[in-house]
């Protein structure tokens, strides 16, 4: 059967609203998937495609980075997981013609949806300077272009290296190696607007920035908080441990401003109670926080933990903190003192709700805290996150089975590039291997983050910007700051998959190299090789594509960097890199003597399943931090502020997207059809600013800068949110996140909490702007 031919655009957004529901998945689930898959890829690809999602033969879903369980369904998979396979194996064809066809100027005015939907793509092209329209530029000819560009640099520092989360250890590790061989520790990642709030926290608490739970750890906890989370849409895997996790009689609260369907009610599409009957109940207890409330609420629950241990002793795990925690005294003291009045303007919570959530962590014997963007998007989500930290460190819950910090990663291998040395501030211990394994002194000053990155090239410091995946000028924020950034740079170079729209707001010149997916078979001149991963639990396993490339003409992401740090190091690097893309084992070995953990690599990737990193506090109560200790942290306690006629708004994901990827215009738990521009405002706040559902809005965000940042054309949604609160779509709303609107600490884009007013649109921008 034929796959559909894409949709038109531009999208009239003129979306459909009707109630949110109250549960997530069953078989309106499958019917999306394979409905999206057939689409894409037709009734035999889809069939055979979606069978090796996430089997141990088979390749790591590029989904999100939820780890796979022991026991594995034949279809392990989920709907969103299917969008994604769909959207790589897609059978739809970008080639040379359509560049001719369309100049890039005109490319710029598409929809990032429309960008999408044309196909994979299936040869380098180029784009010459003054040039109109991309042309097809043969391999060694593109390597030449970049290496020259790059050695005509002043310093290796005005070049940027950017990866998003889906490429291999294996690329990744020789991604850095490239890049510190050429001189900088300019390697911004997805990363830095995504965890590095938690890794920041992590870090400095309990001495490891991932988190110290296995999924086996779930069924064995009491009570499991999951706070600033939509799993339904982003993780819907873990509602399949969460629902093993309450037939255990684990207790589950849910903390958001949003009550999201997916944490109401799962209805599990592997099994018959799921498919034909009421599914199961998820949350116990829902605290409907502001935006931002998070820090205090913590705070609070710690402040009543430690009046209940007064009477009840075991409250709080004395031994635990005083043979493994430092900071102890000055954290109670801070605890002591925080307000219960203070607590409940930050939060919107009633009092009563909140003594219900200390009751159920009473009886809790082993907690876990999961969390994602909801905690890390904010200006004080680096303290928000250690709050969480003094929380559980108080009642002894981490390094013990049940227990524990559960930050759940966004792309699929993510957490793995960070072990492979994507970072750039790298630890010293780090580089001290690269030097003795590879014999060059790699640089030690620290590189550029994504936000230092975007101020570089918009000061004209940083000259050429390399992204290894990704679509960096919509991911990040402050879309026209970005976009003129970008527009300064001599050469914008993009390996990538898809068409979107960081290869048509370029630099002076740019590059576009088509690379394979995970589902694709990639063979190299020693065989057929497969690559590794880290999910989001530390546990690393290979990952192997069947399918036959979409084109002759693709490199694997390995092949790519390895040709080209040929081209650029030439005689000067001491690096096989002809052996590393000849046989990615002989890559595997280096990381087995560079970074920690992976001794006898290849040995351990036999193993069903692959293999557990190491993890101090989790294995042993180790606590690498500088005090040898887990630390307490007593920060003040912030939260936003919001003025009076304003709304706090946060820029979320929808059902029918990944990032910056849109596979649809829907989203069905919120009940939205049909279009994206919309915003989400409690009927009550809307009605007393003016704005009755259905009416259209701009969007202004207010910034001390004082410049106007304006997402015009938004259909307001009277909608159950927590009251002076808004939600909206990203990536359409980072045109209103400003460039210095970070996180403390982590630099974080702080997405989940911009001051906005809404204003009355002009007329004639109501129904006609584009997503
Ligand atoms: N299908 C699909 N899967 C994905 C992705 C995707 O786009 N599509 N993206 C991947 C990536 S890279 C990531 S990082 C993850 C993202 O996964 P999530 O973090 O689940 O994604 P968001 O849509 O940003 O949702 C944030 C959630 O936090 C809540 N929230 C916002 N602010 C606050 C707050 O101040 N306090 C509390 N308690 N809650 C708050 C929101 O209401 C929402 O439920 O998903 C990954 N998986
Ligand atoms: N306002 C706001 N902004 C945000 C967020 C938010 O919640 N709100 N979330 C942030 C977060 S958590 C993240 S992680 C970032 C995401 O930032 P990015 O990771 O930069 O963005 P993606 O949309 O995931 O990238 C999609 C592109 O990756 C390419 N691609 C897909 N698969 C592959 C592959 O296997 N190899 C290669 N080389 N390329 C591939 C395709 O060309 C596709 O177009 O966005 C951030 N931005
Ligand atoms: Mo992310």
């Amino acid at each position: 059967m034929a796959t559909q031919p894409p949709a038109d655009d531009p999208v009239q957004d003129a979306p459909d609203v009707s109630p949110p529901q109250h549960a997530a998945a069953g078989l309106p689930a499958i019917g999306h998937s394979l409905r999206v898959a057939r689409q894409q890829m037709g009734v035999r690809r889809t069939a055979r495609t979606l069978l090796r999602v996430n089997q141990k033969d088979g390749f790591d879903c590029p989904g999100c980075a939820w780890p796979e369980g022991e026991k594995r369904h034949a279809a392990e998979f989920c709907e969103n997981g299917a969008k994604a396979v769909a959207e790589e194996a897609t059978l739809r064809r970008i080639t040379p013609d359509f560049f001719a066809e369309h100049p890039v100027a005109r490319l710029a005015e598409r929809s990032g949806y429309w960008l999408g939907q044309q196909g994979r793509l299936t040869q380098p092209m180029y784009l010459a300077e003054g040039a109109d329209h991309y042309e097809p530029v043969p391999w060694e000819r593109a390597f030449d272009i970049v290496a020259d560009e790059l050695r005509a640099l002043d310093s290796p520092d005005e070049a940027l290296f950017y990866t998003s989360g889906r490429t291999s250890n294996e690329a990744a590790f020789l991604y850095q190696l490239f890049a510190r061989e050429f001189g900088t520790n300019n390697l911004p990642d997805c990363s830095n607007m995504c965890h590095e709030s938690s890794g920041s926290a992590l870090t400095e608490t309990i001495g490891v920035g991932k988190g110290s739970v296995l999924l086996e750890d779930l069924p064995r906890a009491d009570l499991i908080i999951v706070a600033g989370q939509n799993p339904g849409t982003n993780h819907p895997r873990m509602l399949t441990a969460l629902e093993a996790a309450k037939a255990a009689g684990t207790r589950i609260i849910t903390v958001n401003p949003l009550p999201e369907a997916g944490m109401e009610r799962f209805k599990n599409p592997q099994t018959a109670r799921g498919l034909a009957g009421g599914g199961t109940a998820l949350t116990d207890l829902f605290l409907q926080i502001r935006l931002g409330g998070d820090q205090a609420l913590f705070r609070l629950l710690s402040r009543l933990l430690l009046e209940a241990a007064e009477s009840t002793p075991d409250a709080v795990d004395r031994a635990f903190i005083a043979e493994h925690t430092h900071g102890f005294e000055e954290f109670a003291a801070a605890a002591r003192a925080h307000d219960w009045d203070e607590t409940l303007r930050a939060t919107g919570l009633d009092r009563d709700t909140v003594e219900r959530a200390l009751r159920m962590i009473l009886d809790a014997k082993s907690i876990v805290v999961c969390w994602a963007m909801g905690l890390t998007q904010h200006k004080h989500a680096v303290p928000t996150i250690k709050e969480v930290v003094n929380f559980l460190l108080l009642r002894g819950n981490i390094g013990r089975p049940g227990a524990g910090v559960c930050p759940v990663r966004g792309h699929s291998n993510v957490q793995g590039d960070r072990t492979m040395g994507i970072f750039e501030r790298p630890a010293p211990a780090f580089l001290d291997a690269l030097e003795k394994e590879f014999g060059f002194a790699p640089p030690r000053e620290h590189g550029l983050d994504v936000v230092r990155s975007i101020r570089a090239l918009r000061d004209g410091t940083a000259k050429v910007f390399f992204a290894m995946g990704g679509n960096f000028v919509s991911a990040s924020p402050d879309t026209e700051v970005t976009e003129a950034a970008m527009r300064r740079a001599r050469l914008t170079v993009h390996v990538s998959t898809k068409l979107n729209r960081s290869h048509v707001v370029t630099g002076a010149r740019a590059l576009i190299l088509p690379t394979l997916g995970r589902t694709e078979r990639d063979r190299q001149a020693s065989g057929d090789q497969f690559v590794t991963v880290e999910d989001s639990m530390g546990m690393v396993h290979a990952s192997r594509g069947r399918l036959e490339p979409a084109s002759e003409q693709l490199l694997s992401e390995t092949a790519i960097v390895c040709r080209l740090a040929r081209r650029t190091l030439g005689a000067g690097s001491g690096t096989p890199w002809e052996e590393f893309e000849r046989d990615y084992s002989s890559i595997r070995d280096r990381i087995s003597r560079v970074v920690p953990g992976f001794d006898d690599f290849e040995n351990k990737l036999r193993r069903p399943g692959g293999f557990t990193l190491p993890h101090g506090p989790r294995d042993d109560r180790r606590f690498p931090t500088a005090t040898g200790r887990a630390n307490f942290t007593a920060a003040p306690v912030e939260y936003p502020e919001l003025p009076d006629g304003r709304l706090l708004l946060q820029t979320i994901r929808s059902h029918d997207q990944y990032n910056t990827t849109i596979y649809g215009l829907d989203d069905r738990y919120r009940g939205i059809r049909g279009g994206r521009r919309v915003v989400l405002v409690h009927p009550e706040d809307a009605r007393a600013l003016g704005f009755p559902d259905g009416s259209y809005t701009d969007l202004v965000s207010e910034w001390r800068d004082g410049r106007e940042r304006r997402a015009p054309g938004f259909r307001v949604v009277h909608y159950p949110t927590a009251r002076g609160c808004a939600a909206a779509y990203y990536p359409e709303t980072n045109v209103l996140v400003p460039l210095d609107a970070t996180a403390d600490t982590s630099n974080t884009p702080a997405g989940k909490s911009l001051v906005v007013r809404l204003e009355k649109p002009a007329p004639e921008t109501a129904v006609t702007a584009h997503t």
